[in-house]
């Protein structure tokens, strides 16, 4: 086994150990991204240190963004039923913080670098995509993030993140970039808004920011937006009028698609003291937060399915778009070491057809240098003549090395835009080794065996598939996953009764 192999194959092993107890689902799935790994190892499209495994998060994320002060902390903390985030009008806890289960006791925090360096979690490696957005910010990760485990249910199997507010701010480009990659990462995404400032004329930055990132993606149906604090609006006495005036606001930026909420925590609450009319808004309330909060106890199911999906995605991307790709540019290779051959050993050639010819080599069509006299028994014809095959074969793999070079920029550009995972740079470099020929159309690694292995793969995910629809539907086989669902209905009363 290749050297790094063993780091990943510790990793894989990990979270073959987390899945067990977690969600045995998924457990046999890394063995179909083992045998992935495989076929990409052979191909070059993964070197190194490298998994499709580690390449996706495994955990359902669920991520609260939204602007500063809108009421994110206060939501979270009481989703999990206890002050675990600091809340208050200044920007008080100015990080993103990951937020998981522990059984322990007691809350911990840990630094920013803890995220950094473990692949379990969302944000690794994440200071070197900052450095890359933000020269010298890579190093400052905990002035960006943290970590803090808490033993609340409510977090079990899943994972919570927190943001700042972080309008007109230094670090502003950094932050937006840990946004996206956040966005990226979850399965579902809350967007705070401010009822105290619904309007877009008052929507910061952030937020537009935000609602870009969101309507032009395909999978919008993990984007809720909800109006909090519309407790503060009880004064402007139709509740309705202030949800749709934002609904339309939002409609003007283009955000159609998504769901929308409107709500208040119970504990930060100002009273509402007309009566009918605070049962008015508690009962929206309710609703929505209800919905709200279900969706969040889905996360974990839509996990399941979400890691299926990117396997299979990966087996297909592998097969109608990294190996495409590859054949097609060593195709253009191929053509350009024949130009090139021909040009440079055209050109050699007769550069030596004028040499012999001004030299008087020749006698009418009879070449008859001074030194083939005595025929070919000398060494020295033999000589030259080896000569010149070395210098054309030197030519040619020159060539071939000026060709795969010319041809990486372009190929760099079309696999950063078609977001391919693996690396089919690499993959094609392995296919231009001095030791392959041009002629070939397959890429170094696509035998047999790579073709029956990855064909292997997606059988399998189609049996994924079955499980979790089977799981999932029939409620009888779903103990430990669907464990989570009762929990919801019950909560709505016991939102209600703190109120009171
Ligand atoms: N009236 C009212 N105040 C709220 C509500 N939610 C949060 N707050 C208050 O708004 C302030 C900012 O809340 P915080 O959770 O820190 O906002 P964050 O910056 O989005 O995390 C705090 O003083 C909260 O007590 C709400 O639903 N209604
Ligand atoms: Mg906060």
């Amino acid at each position: 086994m290749h050297p790094a192999g063993k780091v990943i194959e510790a990793r894989l092993q990990h979270l073959e150990t987390h899945l067990e107890q977690e969600n045995p689902i998924l457990l046999s799935t890394v063995q179909s991204f083992r045998q992935l790994d495989a076929v990409a190892f052979r191909l070059g499209l993964l070197e190194g240190d490298n998994s499709f495994a580690t390449q996706i998060p495994w955990w359902p994320l669920i991520s609260i963004l939204g602007t500063f002060s809108a009421g994110k902390s206060t939501f979270i903390n009481h989703y999990i039923g206890t002050s675990l985030q600091r809340s208050g009008n200044q920007a008080v806890d100015d990080k993103f913080t990951v937020i998981c289960y522990s059984k322990e006791a007691t809350a911990h925090a840990l630094p920013g670098v803890a995220l950094d360096s473990d692949p379990r979690f969302p944000f690794y490696q994440m200071s070197d995509e900052i450095e890359k957005v933000a020269k010298g910010e890579g190093e400052r990760i905990d002035a960006y993030l943290q970590l803090k485990t808490c033993p609340s249910e409510k977090l079990r199997g899943k994972i919570i993140i927190d943001s700042p507010g972080f309008d007109a701010d230094a670090q502003r480009t950094s932050t937006l970039r840990i946004t996206d990659h956040i966005i990226d990462l979850s399965d579902l995404v809350l967007v705070f808004f401010d009822a105290r400032h619904p309007e877009p004329g008052a929507m910061q930055d952030t937020l537009s920011h935000l609602i870009e990132r969101t309507i032009h993606r395909n999978d919008t149906g993990k984007f809720l937006y909800i109006l909090n604090q519309i407790d503060t609006t009880a004064r402007e006495n139709n509740p309705e009028d202030v949800i749709a005036a934002w609904q339309r606001a939002l409609g003007e930026r283009g955000l159609t698609a998504g769901r929308f909420y409107a709500i208040y925590n119970p504990d930060a609450a100002v009273p509402i003291e007309d009566e009918a009319l605070r049962q008015r808004y508690e009962t929206k309330r309710d609703i929505d937060l209800k919905e709200i909060h279900s969706r969040m106890e889905e996360v974990e199911i839509e996990r399941a399915y979400r890691i299926v999906g990117a396997l299979e995605k990966t087996a297909r991307d592998i097969e109608e778009r990294s190996i495409p790709l590859i054949s097609s540019a060593l195709g253009r290779w191929k053509k350009r070491v024949l130009l090139g051959d021909a040009l440079l050993m055209g050109g050699l050639l007769l550069a030596l057809l004028i040499f012999s010819v001004n030299a008087g080599y020749w006698q009418g069509f009879k070449f008859a240098p001074p030194w083939l006299e005595s025929g070919v028994n000398t060494p020295l014809p033999w000589v030259l003549a080896a000569l010149l095959v070395i210098v054309l074969i030197v030519i040619h793999f020159a060539v071939r090395l000026a060709a795969a070079r010319s041809l990486l920029k372009g190929l760099r550009k079309q696999v950063s835009s078609a977001g391919i995972k693996g690396n089919p740079v690499g993959a094609f470099l392995r296919s231009t080794k001095p030791w392959r020929s041009i002629f070939r159309k397959n890429p170094a690694g696509w035998g047999r065996k790579s073709k029956r292995e990855l064909r292997e793969v997606l059988q399998a995910t189609d049996t994924y598939i079955q499980t979790l629809n089977d799981r999932f539907t029939n409620p009888s086989g779903s103990e430990t996953l669907l464990a989570a669902e009762p929990a919801s209905p019950a909560e709505a009363p016991q939102v209600a009764e703190e109120n009171v």
